[in-house]
């Protein structure tokens, strides 16, 4: 009897533990894109990627309301601020990725003028373990004091 009554108290510390931490979902969040005020220049997109239950990687972005997207890291060099094209990214296991100002980020071409009136645009983010996430990214306008940095 008494053996019983250990085992259950067992059983509930168990559950109360795995309580704790909720189990990690990937998903994509605080995805907005910065419209350029120059037609012909790229406008740019940024979120965050915040990792699932297992590693994976983001593979690609597209969006009906997008001619062409690059993904792009800028980088330091010979204290030089450059940008290159990028194409997987690592997404670790409950980790957190961002795309922000200064970093990774998306450079985009040709914004749908229906997205632009609507005020946001949906974009499929496709990762290595085959899931597909659509967003919608709100469209800000890009204010002088963003300047070009990407
Ligand atoms: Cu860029």
């Amino acid at each position: 009897m008494l053996r019983t009554v250990y085992m259950v108290v067992a059983g509930l510390a168990l559950a109360l533990l795995s309580a704790c931490q909720p189990p990690a979902q990937l998903l994509v969040e605080k995805a907005y894109v910065k419209l350029s005020p120059v037609a012909d220049n790229p406008s740019v997109l940024y979120f965050t990627v915040r990792g699932g239950p297992e590693d994976t990687d983001l593979r690609s972005i597209t969006s009906p309301w997008i001619l062409r997207l690059e993904m792009h890291e800028t980088v330091e060099e010979n204290g030089m601020s450059m940008m290159r094209p990028i194409s997987a990214v690592e997404v670790p296991k409950r980790g957190t990725v961002e795309f922000a100002p200064g970093g990774k980020h998306v450079m985009i071409w040709g914004i749908d003028e229906a997205a632009k009136k609507a005020g946001k645009a949906e974009f499929v983010f496709a990762f290595g373990n085959g899931e597909k996430i659509a967003v919608d990214a709100r469209i800000d306008a890009m204010k002088p004091e963003d300047g070009m940095a990407h």
